[in-house]
């Protein structure tokens, strides 16, 4: 473990802030548990059936109404944005840039570990737990409930400094720290802009409200139902995530900044200058464990980014790039409301 020194003696919220800032992450913000943030917005987005296959939602709706479920002695819930840098996108096989990178997961896990052992040594009455996509909080919600940013219309927690290149963890611990709750950074917001909806190639957004069974996102990495070849929806090139509503944000033209290293997988084929699916031709069921290691690739299994790839292949037959390099349309009647009707 990094010993770092609490050098002058800084009180609690102070040092968890310069530990934050330590561990590579570029806000940090104290939330109180009084009130838990945009509670009967999920109950109306999961009553309206949006989720699409995460059916899980639905699972953990109760435990999402209070954070003691989750850590019975949490008075704080203390929210960490850990910064990635943009990454170009190219016309076939993308793979989202969160995923090009170590695992967020990971790093955002060990981290906030490594902060809460180092905090446990200097205050010994502290007792908390470790969040990063691993219960069911709303991660967005509680970050900009701290201050962290706000929510844009591409559903995304937009930040200062890195615009929604963040990805998000928690420390819920057992003592009351002032909270940062009233602030809000950003004096402006999403305004008249709509880049995000316009940018989106399935519809999936409506301003603040994503229909998960249209996102990309959801087909690549989250459908559970097994389509019939040839009759899958469309990905438009993405064979792991999407990052469209990303690069089309004015807020994203400063995100440049990451503490976390690209996956040597990924180095190779960029210093090579091959496709990703050229590359996993060669990879069998057996290498994907060790050659995926630490990457969030290895959390959706080798069969289903196996067949992702067979899908952009069959779609990208009889389309061309359009000018920006992604793939158009081939007359998909989607839009938002398609999927419930
Ligand atoms: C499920 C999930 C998904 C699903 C559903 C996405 C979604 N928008 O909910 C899918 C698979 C599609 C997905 C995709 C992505 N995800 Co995701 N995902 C999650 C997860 C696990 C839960 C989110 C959730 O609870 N959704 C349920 C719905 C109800 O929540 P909601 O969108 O906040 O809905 C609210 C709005 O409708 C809002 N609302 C309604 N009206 C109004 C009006 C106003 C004015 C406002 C402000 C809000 C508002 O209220 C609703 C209720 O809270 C979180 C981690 C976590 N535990 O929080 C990561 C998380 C949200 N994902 C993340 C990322 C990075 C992504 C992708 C960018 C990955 C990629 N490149 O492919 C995409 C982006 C897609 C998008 N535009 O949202 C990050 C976001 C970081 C950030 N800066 O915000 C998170 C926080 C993971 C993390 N730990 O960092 N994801
Ligand atoms: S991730 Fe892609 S498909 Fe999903 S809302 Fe954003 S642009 Fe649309
Ligand atoms: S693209 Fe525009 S509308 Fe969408 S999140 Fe960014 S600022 Fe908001």
């Amino acid at each position: 473990m990094q010993i770092i020194m609490n050098y002058p003696n800084l009180p609690l919220k102070a040092r968890i802030r310069q530990l934050a800032f330590q561990f590579g992450f570029s806000a940090m913000g104290v939330s109180d548990i009084a009130e838990v943030p945009r509670l009967p917005e999920f109950d109306q987005w999961l009553d309206r059936k949006l989720y699409g296959d995460m059916t899980w939602l639905l699972r953990h709706r109760q435990l999402r109404r209070d954070p003691r479920h989750l850590f019975a002695d949490v008075k704080s819930v203390i929210s960490f944005a850990l910064p990635y840098a943009k990454l170009a996108s190219s016309s076939s096989y993308s793979i989202a840039a969160y995923a090009r990178y170590y695992s967020y997961h990971e790093a955002i896990f060990s981290a906030l570990t490594e902060i809460l052992t180092q905090l446990k040594g200097e205050f010994p009455e502290i007792h908390g737990r470790v969040i990063v996509d691993s219960a069911p909080l709303d991660e967005r919600a509680w970050a900009a409930k701290s201050g962290l940013g706000f929510i844009g219309k591409n559903n995304l927690l937009i930040t200062e400094r890195n615009g929604s290149y963040v990805l998000l963890g928690e420390l819920l611990i057992n003592q009351e720290l002032e909270s940062d709750s009233q602030q809000n950074p950003m004096q402006v917001n999403c305004a008249n802009c709509d880049a995000c909806i316009r940018a989106c190639p399935t519809g999936a957004l409506q301003a603040y409200e994503l229909n998960a069974a249209l996102c990309i996102s959801h087909r690549t990495i989250e459908r559970k139902q097994k389509r019939l070849e040839g009759d899958e929806p469309q990905v438009y090139g993405w064979v792991f995530g999407c990052d469209q509503c990303l690069l089309a944000c004015p807020y994203n033209h400063m995100a440049h900044h990451t503490s976390l290293e690209i996956h040597p997988l990924f180095q190779n084929i960029q210093d090579e200058g091959s496709s990703f699916a050229d590359y996993f031709n060669d990879v069998s069921e057996v290498d994907f464990h060790q050659k995926f290691e630490h990457s969030e690739l290895l959390r959706s299994g080798y069969r289903k980014i196996l067949e992702n790839i067979q899908i952009v292949k069959r779609q990208s037959i009889g389309q061309q790039a359009d000018s920006s390099g992604f793939f158009l349309a081939k007359g998909e009647k989607s839009g938002f409301w398609a999927s419930l009707n």
